[in-house]
This record gives structure tokens, sequence and C-alpha cells, in this order.
């Protein structure tokens, strides 16, 4: 069976929209919450192909979505390199910070593959569970956002920690750097050899960059992570999402050479139709606080970002992720409204 998001990141759209939604598999869903509510730690959980299949298919169940994601998180990388993480309760995630050299000497690739080999185990049972015509999404974090968690031992607001040690130690910022490239890209790439049918690259945290730091940080390291995915795996389509870039998305799309970039919600979509989408795929972009409220307001911002995308090769999406608040009535809504649309 052809699978219609598939089909539409390699540039041939249909006359449906697909659709897939960031978060879709997450607290808002109460068959979620009880599968995450049977396991201790949520590093556990991500390396328990029994339940991250699960919670990968109970969004699909609901809402048959075109698009699949692998339920995982972009901090599986620096816990497979060696770096200690976990997760507070109503806090989030926290990491024995990496910041100077002797922090540093503690990461290494050596162990990486078996650490994170369940998550590729997850990949494997999906590709038999699924639907034949769901497409199964790979993801990783780039490695500018992973490294703010990195280097802050926590999520962060300016990412304070990150940019100063990129900008006063540049070597040792060079070094975590080349290393999350050598395992982002190793990571995708058996992702894929287990059966994703494409990956998206986060890169959630690469808001108010200056442009030369933009191109050192975030365009140089995900265009090698790309070009070492296309070396082993050329038909592979992968997404980029640089949330937040702005009017440097553009010159994202050309350097990275992604086939399909994420907009965020602020993105306005006809400068996206002129600039990005005559070139390659785009996804997005609906604020997902819209979706707490639903209604008539959601369906026509939905029907208007369909229309504003239709000339082009189009995944519909959100601008970020779903919010635990999110009442799964109105994804269900959501969803009817995109299946309904004719291109
Ligand atoms: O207890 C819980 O259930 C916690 C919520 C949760 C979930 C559902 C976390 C903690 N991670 C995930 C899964 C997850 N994370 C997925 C797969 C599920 C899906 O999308 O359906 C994906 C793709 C991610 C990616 C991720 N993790 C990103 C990039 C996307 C984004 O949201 O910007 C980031 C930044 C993270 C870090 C993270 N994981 C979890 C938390 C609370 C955070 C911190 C976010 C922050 O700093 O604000």
């Amino acid at each position: 069976m052809t699978k219609l998001l598939l089909e539409t990141l390699k540039g041939n759209p249909g006359e449906r929209v697909p659709f897939w939604f960031m978060r879709q598999a997450g607290r808002y869903l109460p068959e979620y919450r009880e599968v995450r509510n049977s396991t201790n730690s949520f590093m556990e959980f991500c390396y328990s192909p029994d339940k991250a299949a699960e919670v990968t298919l109970q969004p699909i169940r609901r809402y048959g979505m075109d698009g699949a994601i692998l339920f995982a998180d972009i901090l599986v990388v620096p816990d497979g390199l060696g770096q200690k993480v976990w997760f507070e309760k109503g806090f989030g995630p926290k990491l024995d910070p990496v910041n100077d050299e002797a922090t540093f000497k503690g990461l290494s690739m050596g162990a990486f593959h078996d650490k994170v080999g369940n998550v590729y185990e997850t990949v494997r049972r999906l590709k038999t569970e699924l639907p034949s015509d769901v497409t199964l999404l790979g993801f990783a974090g780039a490695p500018w956002t992973v490294a703010t968690y990195m280097i802050a031992g926590q999520g962060s607001k300016d990412h304070a920690a990150a940019r100063q040690l990129g900008y006063g130690n540049p070597e040792l910022f060079g070094k975590i750097m080349d290393m999350l490239v050598d395992a982002t890209s190793e990571y995708l790439i058996a992702q894929i050899d287990a059966g994703a049918d494409a990956v998206q690259i986060f890169d959630s945290w690469s808001a108010a960059i200056p442009e030369t730091m933009f191109e050192k940080w975030i365009i140089e390291p995900t265009k090698e992570i790309v070009s070492r995915i296309r070396a082993k795996h050329a038909e592979t389509p992968i997404i980029g999402f640089p949330r937040l870039a702005g009017a440097a998305l553009p010159r994202f799309v050309d350097a990275v050479g992604v086939d399909c970039v994420g907009l965020d919600t602020g993105v306005p979509l006809d400068w996206a139709a002129k600039e990005i989408q005559s070139k390659v795929c785009v996804q997005g972009n609906m604020d997902p606080h819209l979706v707490v409220s639903g209604g008539d307001l959601m369906v026509a911002e939905a029907n208007r970002i369909l229309e504003q995308l239709k000339g082009g090769a189009h995944i519909f999406n959100l601008g970020h992720g779903f919010v635990p608040e999110t009442p799964p009535e109105n994804v269900a809504l959501l969803s009817e409204t995109i299946k309904a649309f004719r291109r």
C-alpha cells in the first residue's frame, strides 16, 4: 500500500494532505498515562520496546494519522554517551552537566549502541505492527539543542550555559558538538536500518542565535549528519525542524539539503509558500494551544493552513508539540478536518 506521507516527503503530494502531530503520544491521552505510570523512570520507559511501541501506536488507533513517530526522547543520545540523565517529576530532564575537560572525558561512543539498542528494537516492532499505509518516523535532537541540555544539566530559558561555553571555550564546545554529530548520525542510520521510513531532526532551541553562530552551531552539524545519512540511505527523506529560526529558514533549507522543513507556529505561510515550499516539502504549523480550546476557531485555522499551503507538498502538523491539557476530542475534530480537505 502506498504511504501518502512518505510520497509527499518525496515531493509527490496527492489530493489529501497527510498529517501527524508532534507529541502525538503523550500525557493528553489517558491510555498513555496508564502505560507511563507502570514504569519507574522515564528513561526506562524509552528503553522498553513493548511499552514504547504500544504508546507509539495509541494515537494511530484513535485518530488514524498518516505518520507514527517512534516513542523515545532526544536525551537518549547523551545517555548513550555515558552522561547521567534522569527525569524529575514536575521538573523535567536533569543531567550531570558536561562543561569542562574532566566531565567531557566521561563521554564516549564505546557503549552507545548497546545502551540505546532497545530503541532500535522498538523500531523493528513498529515496522511489523503498524498499518502498511502509515509512515514510520524516527528522530533525534540536533546537536545544538541536545548540547543545551548536556551543558546546563537541565532545560534552560536562554540556553545561557551552552552559548557561553560556545563563545568562551570553543574548543571544548566543538568537541562536544563533534561527538554529537557522530552519535546522532549513527543513531539515525541505525533507526533507518531497523525500519524507519523517514527521520526528523529536532532543533527546538535554534531561536535568536547570531547568524555566524547559526552557521556553525546549527547549519554545519546538521548538514554533516544529513550527508552521513545520505551516504548510507540516499532514498530516506529527512525532515529538519530548526524551531524559531525565522528569516534564517531559507538559508537552512538551501545549505543543509533537507527534504522537508518543519514550520513553527509564527512562520507566515504566504512567505513560506514562496520562499520554502517552492523548493521542498513543508510541515506545520497549527498552534498547539489552539487545540486546547478547539471549536470553530481551530477548524477555521486548520482550513486556512491547508488552503495556504495547497500549492505544493505539505504535511499538516503543529508548530510545536501538544501540551498535556489538550482535550482528546479536539484532536479527533482536528484530524477529521484535515482528512476531509482536498487540494
Ligand atoms: O512524563 C512524561 O510523559 C514526559 C513528557 C515527554 C514525552 C511524551 C518527554 C519528556 N518526552 C516525551 C517523548 C518525546 N520527546 C517524543 C516522542 C513522542 C511524540 O512526539 O509523540 C519526542 C519526539 C520528543 C522530543 C523532545 N524531547 C524534544 C524535541 C521536541 C520539542 O518538544 O521541542 C525535546 C526538547 C525533548 C526534551 C524533553 N523531554 C521531555 C521533557 C519534559 C523535555 C524538556 C522540554 C523543555 O525543556 O521544555
